[in-house]
């Protein structure tokens, strides 16, 4: 994915200091942990973010970032959301691997037997990264066989979420839990969640709540629910069969990122030697998949689909306007997107200095709580590469200004609330840095 050119930020050292300091101090050796505290495995969509900064600081460890991840790939061609750190005690994270059992209950569908990891996916930022990655130190990501040893996997990732995912039929892919969406308790998961009956309260200890604020996390209620679609989805051997579903929507901000990808596989097949073509058509599909099912004029932006009852789901996240990073948009709704970034219902650059999470207007709104409200980092900096690619130059760049300084005066925290930018969540958080690092160095 190219970005029109920008000019660069005024050097702030403590904010590219700082932010190495909690890379350098996330790494595992392998991969790098979200959060030592909260989060003390690797995951999916957080290493593809990571490796888009670390590519600044060590090409080759972006690299290595994304082979440890890949290590763990099912035969079926999933990228678990979690691969699990056998080092780290059974109790600092859950759910824990005796939970998922991918090793056995995953077998059927291909899960590796030296690793443990979940069952679920998280959105597919892993082709853009490794593109990304590669482009940073051609030399030594040919030296390393990285692209040519990557390619085949990213393929193989893609087709699972497009062929076996597509639990609609509708050219989409879908999510059977709220954790594949990455944005864990959106409002939007409320209705299809609502059918859900949670599993008992005493039944699951949350260690979440032993590192994070009850405030600013999901409720119980929300996560005895999450417990019981894990639960099932497993003891259903992983099967993607959309009769068994609980819970299936198709994401707006999944597909997108899904969209981005498959463009970035022709770049990386052009690369290696191999034929883009077939990417770029499956690129143009998507995009034209998005638009005649998810895009609602009304709303202005793309809304998720319940696929279970076959509805759109009436609320308003940043997930909506992700599909504002493809190239191929049609011009009025990229129109559309950037009046809705800038409108009273994400009020960028007016009530907000990030783009929150979900509808300020929206009845579900609070400023602290996991997903329904606050400002992620990783959201805004698609964001801004969407904004930049439309057009809107002087908005990204004060976009980009506003993060950078954002993360530093949160101390690189998980999230902020989108107004004061109060810190939220965990601090040390290396998708903050990652991308901080990213925005600072940029282009690369
Ligand atoms: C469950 C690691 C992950 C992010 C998600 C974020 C949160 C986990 C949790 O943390 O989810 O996967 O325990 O809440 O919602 O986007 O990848 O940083």
């Amino acid at each position: 994915m190219e970005c029109a050119d920008h000019p660069p930020l005024p050097p702030t050292p403590i904010a590219y200091d700082g932010a190495r300091r909690v890379l350098t101090g996330n790494w595992t050796g392998s991969s790098t942990v979200p959060s030592r505290a909260l989060y003390p495995h690797q995951w999916s969509w957080d290493s593809a973010f990571i490796a888009i900064g670390l590519r600044h600081l060590s090409p080759v460890r972006a690299q290595r970032e994304l082979e440890t991840l890949f290590a763990a790939q099912w035969a079926d061609g999933r990228v678990p959301h979690i691969v699990f750190n056998p080092a780290v005690p059974l109790g600092a994270y859950f759910p824990s691997p005796d939970f998922w059992r991918s090793s056995t209950a995953g077998a059927a569908a291909g899960a590796p037997a030296g690793a443990e990891t979940s069952g679920i996916v998280q959105p597919p930022v892993h082709a853009l990264a490794a593109l990304l990655v590669h482009e940073a130190d051609p030399a030594a990501s040919e030296r390393r066989g990285f692209l040519r040893g990557i390619y085949p996997r990213l393929v193989a990732w893609q087709r699972y979420l497009t062929e076996r995912r597509d639990l609609g039929g509708r050219g989409l892919a879908a999510i059977v839990h709220p954790w594949e969406s990455g944005m864990d308790n959106s409002p939007c998961w409320d209705p299809p969640l609502a059918r859900v009956e949670p599993a008992a309260a005493g039944s699951f200890h949350r260690a979440d709540l032993d590192h994070g604020c009850p405030a600013d996390r999901p409720t119980d209620l929300d996560y005895g629910r999450y417990v019981r679609l894990a639960a099932a989805y497993r003891d259903h051997d992983y099967a993607d069969d959309a009769g068994a579903a609980l819970f299936a929507v198709e994401d707006p901000g999944l597909n997108a990122l899904l969209t981005a990808s498959e463009h970035a596989l022709a770049g990386i097949a052009a690369a290696v030697g191999a034929d883009p073509s077939d990417h770029l058509v499956r690129g143009e599909q998507l995009t034209t998949a998005l638009l005649k099912r998810l895009w609602n004029e009304d709303a202005g932006l793309f809304l998720a689909h319940d696929v279970l009852h076959n509805e759109p789901v009436p609320e308003r996240s940043a997930a909506g306007l992700l599909p504002l990073i493809l190239p191929g948009l049609p011009e009025e709704v990229a129109g559309r997107l950037l009046a809705t970034v800038r409108g009273r219902h994400f009020g960028l650059g007016s009530v907000t200095d990030l783009v929150p999470s979900y509808d300020l207007c929206g009845a579900s709104f609070d400023p602290a709580r996991y997903w329904r409200g606050p400002a992620w980092f990783n959201v805004n900096w698609l964001l801004e590469r969407g904004l930049r690619r439309h057009g809107a130059t002087a908005t990204a760049d004060a976009l980009r200004a506003r993060m950078v300084r954002a993360a530093e005066s949160s101390g690189y925290a998980e999230y902020v609330d989108p107004v004061t930018g109060e810190a939220r969540g965990t601090r040390d958080f290396s998708w903050t840095a990652a991308l901080t690092l990213d925005l600072l160095t940029r282009p690369a």
